[in-house]
């Protein structure tokens, strides 16, 4: 029996063996696409950012396009130095700089052997310099990569238009790319031909884009000079135009296109845009904007510089989409980036690097209703991971796939990042993203394609579960990498569509607003259970503009609190300035039941009068935001019922003022002269009001005890804002003169504060009544 017993474990050795290396093998990766990216595209991808620079003799005589005739002597750049660009750039988060040895007014900013047209010839440094050496040595010295855009088109010089110039052209390449260094990628424009200097012809030259260039000449020797360059044009070989300079690029995009017949400079932007899922070659999406209007520097385009927001829909719209940003800096006439330009970069990156600091769904448990062989290789926990080479992948033949992502705690976040491992090729081409809120499951983004990066933006959201789902695929899927952010309160948000279609964004805060709202944000991390500390919260997110980010909070509030009617009346109000009116109401219906039968209490100003005196109260802000949300609604019934109570819980003669206002405008709407005229019984010129005259001033316009000339007299026009605008256009509209008010109600567009009440309501009426 014993022996028996040792014969069996002997057998079992070798077994235990096989079955252990069989377990410990990795298994194979998932089987590569038929087109998948070269390694150094792959590196290309992940620069992401990538700038420009555009500087000729067009930055002195202030053209975008040189005629080929400007003297050599223009370029003279005062203060030139590449180590600002370098500096700047790298700051910046850029990986690369492309820098236009040529432009197509031909003048060289290398000392070419092949022609006078160049630096050699120009004043600066004597004719000795070379900025296409200082360039790459700045770049080099601050760990960039080098490239170069060589304009195709030359208007300058006299063979263009011959085969003559085509082995001219090739010389010139041929010297840039042995005589300094390592060059990343080669830029090919798509301007053709056209008029020109020509050496002094002044003429029109037409070439055939598809014949002339011979360009797999010119890239084959190209790539023989230097095997790694990356080459950029319509067609690619490797790098494509994203079919538009704004730098945005598809939703769905991919990778992949057929470019053996696209003609570099006569292509079809849409189908770059999106690139072609049936695609035999890889050739990366490559968004090329400026961060002015032109392309070389102007200086009556100082002020027209991207705001960070501009920059940030950029990055969205490129990076976020499968693409690489490429973004245009050109010097000024010194030679040096200019001060607002280099000030909306630092804003740009500094927004940026806060949105993207902390992933919140790093490390959090993951699980997926499929995953390869259950090996931990392809474990779902690998897209929350640090390793940027694991990934999750399915089985082979698998249908539609979920992943479930358990944040243990409601999470805000507005940005979702999802990558797919490129090197296997572009899979994915539809999925969904769900979040779990209160329990139940809401649908949060849903897109198409996937590839190297795609970011998505959403409302701000609070929820504890989010649920990737991959739903459409060309080969078993993969994913490499899923991101919750939050974006900074930097970046401004869409907050709202206005009633005419227009997106809303909050206006930059003054730097004192951000100071109590980081004080109030400490507040409430500090005592997360004080409801009082949470309103305070979201009431200073709110007065930075961020709408979405404040309803976010006191959502948040009402899960924890959900008997304080306070955070359904702030939450509500912050609906209306989002213009969810419906949302609106139902939030203020929820409070005024909760405050039902309960003593009202003066609530404290977040914007104080001037005499510091509060003068609202709980229960009248409900009421007083009930009825306009009814009102925005054009439902006057409901109104009329709510401003009456408003009116009784009124305690003082601000309320008052400020209630009857409204309540007489809903009569006259309602054609209800008289008891809109009785309504006013109650206002008298010697009222105690402290901050409402604007709405004092109206009752008494209404009551016939002032004019409208007094009304709007210049003296009190200081205070002539939207709500005294919306009251006078209302009152000609509900009086037949429909002329003047419409032209008063497209003033308040026009002038007017967007959040403010005046402002919504004109806008609604606008949008209801004269469109
Ligand atoms: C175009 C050129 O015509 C513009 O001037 C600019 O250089 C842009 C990047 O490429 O083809």
């Amino acid at each position: 029996m014993k022996k028996q017993g040792i014969y069996i474990c002997i057998l079992c050795v070798p077994l235990l063996c096989i079955l252990w290396n069989a377990c410990a093998q990795e298994p194979n990766d998932i089987a590569p696409n038929a087109v998948i990216p070269a390694p150094n595209q792959v590196a290309y991808q992940k620069m992401e950012f990538t700038g420009f620079i555009h500087f000729t003799v067009n930055t002195f005589t202030d053209k975008e396009w040189g005629y080929g005739d400007e003297s050599p002597a223009f370029f003279d750049p005062s203060a030139f130095d590449a180590d600002q660009w370098a500096r700047t750039a790298k700051e910046a988060g850029m990986k690369e700089l492309i820098l236009t040895a040529k432009h197509h007014d031909g003048f060289c900013l290398w000392p070419s052997a092949y022609t006078e047209h160049s630096v050699k010839n120009s004043p600066w440094k004597d004719g000795k310099g070379d900025i296409v050496r200082d360039f790459v040595d700045a770049c080099r010295r601050h760990d960039l990569k080098a490239g170069l855009y060589l304009s195709p088109w030359d208007r300058n010089h006299a063979n263009y238009g011959t085969p003559a110039y085509i082995d001219y052209y090739r010389n010139q390449l041929r010297e840039l790319l042995t005589n300094y260094g390592e060059i990343s990628e080669l830029w090919f424009d798509g301007a053709n031909g056209g008029t020109g200097y020509y050496g002094g012809t002044r003429e029109e030259r037409r070439i055939d884009r598809s014949t002339y260039y011979r360009w797999n000449e010119t890239w084959s020797m190209a790539k023989e000079l230097q095997p790694d360059l990356l080459i950029f044009s319509d067609a690619g070989p490797d790098i494509r135009w994203i079919g538009n300079e704004r730098g945005y690029a598809g939703k769905t995009n991919w990778s992949t296109i057929n470019n053996d017949d696209i003609v570099v400079g006569g292509a079809d932007s849409a189908y770059l845009n999106t690139g072609d899922p049936d695609g035999k070659s890889w050739v990366i999406p490559l968004c090329n904007t400026s961060i002015r209007p032109g392309w070389f520097y102007h200086e009556k385009e100082d002020d027209r510089v991207k705001t960070t927001q501009q920059l940030l829909d950029v990055y969205y719209k490129s990076v976020g989409r499968n693409g690489v940003l490429l973004l245009n800096i050109p010097p000024d006439k010194r030679g040096l980036f200019h001060e607002s330009d280099i000030q909306a970069l630092r804003e740009f990156r500094s927004v940026l690097d806060e949105t993207f600091a902390t992933n919140l769904a790093s490390e959090k448990s993951v699980v997926a209703t499929n995953y390869r062989g259950r090996h931990k290789k392809f474990s779902p926990a690998n897209i929350v991971d640090e390793d940027p080479n694991s990934y999750w992948a399915a089985d082979d033949g698998i249908g539609e796939v979920s992943m479930e992502i358990d944040l243990e705690k409601p999470v805000l976040f507005d940005r979702i990042m999802i990558q797919e491992p490129i090197r296997f090729g572009q899979r994915i081409s539809a999925f969904a993203i769900d979040g779990q809120v209160n329990g139940d499951w809401i649908p949060l983004a849903e897109g198409t394609t996937i590839g190297y990066k795609r970011i998505l933006r959403i409302p701000p959201v609070h929820s504890d579960r989010v649920r990737l789902i991959i739903k459409e695929f060309n080969n078993t899927p993969a994913i490499s990498h899923f991101g919750l952010f939050k974006a900074s309160p930097k970046e401004k948000v869409i907050q709202a569509l206005s009633k005419l279609g227009e997106e809303l964004y909050a206006a930059d805060p003054p730097l004192s607003a951000l100071e109590k709202y980081a004080e109030a944000k400490a507040d409430y991390e500090r005592t997360p259970g004080d409801p009082d500390a949470l309103i305070w919260y979201g009431r200073r997110t709110a007065y930075l503009g961020d709408y979405r980010e404040a309803i976010a909070i006191y959502t948040d509030g009402i899960a924890k609190f959900p008997e304080d009617p306070r955070l359904y009346r702030h939450r509500g109000h912050r609906y209306i300035s989002v213009r969810e009116f419906e949302k609106a109401i139902a939030d203020f219906e929820k409070a005024a039941a909760l405050v039902e039968g309960k003593e009202d209490a003066i609530e404290p100003d977040g914007m104080p009068n001037a005499l510091n005196i509060p003068v609202s109260s709980l229960h009248t802000n409900i009421w007083y935001h009930l009825g306009l949300a009814y009102y925005l609604e054009n439902d006057l019934e409901n109104a009329l019922k709510v401003y009456r109570k408003g009116i009784e819980a009124s305690q003082n003669d601000d309320m008052l003022v400020a209630t009857t206002h409204w309540l007489y405008m809903t009569l006259r709407l309602l054609g209800r002269e008289e008891e809109a005229g009785k309504a006013l019984d109650p206002i008298r010129a010697d009222m105690d009001v402290i901050e409402n005259q604007v709405y004092h001033k109206l009752c008494l316009f209404y009551k016939g005890e002032i004019s409208l000339e007094e009304l709007t007299d210049p003296e009190f026009s200081d205070v002539m804002n939207d709500a005294l605008a919306y009251g006078v256009g209302n009152w000609f509209y509900y009086n037949g003169e429909k002329e003047n008010a419409k032209e008063t109600f497209l003033k308040i567009l026009d002038r007017g504060s967007r959040a403010s009440f005046g402002y919504i309501a004109a806008e609604s009426d606008v949008a209801r009544n004269f469109q």
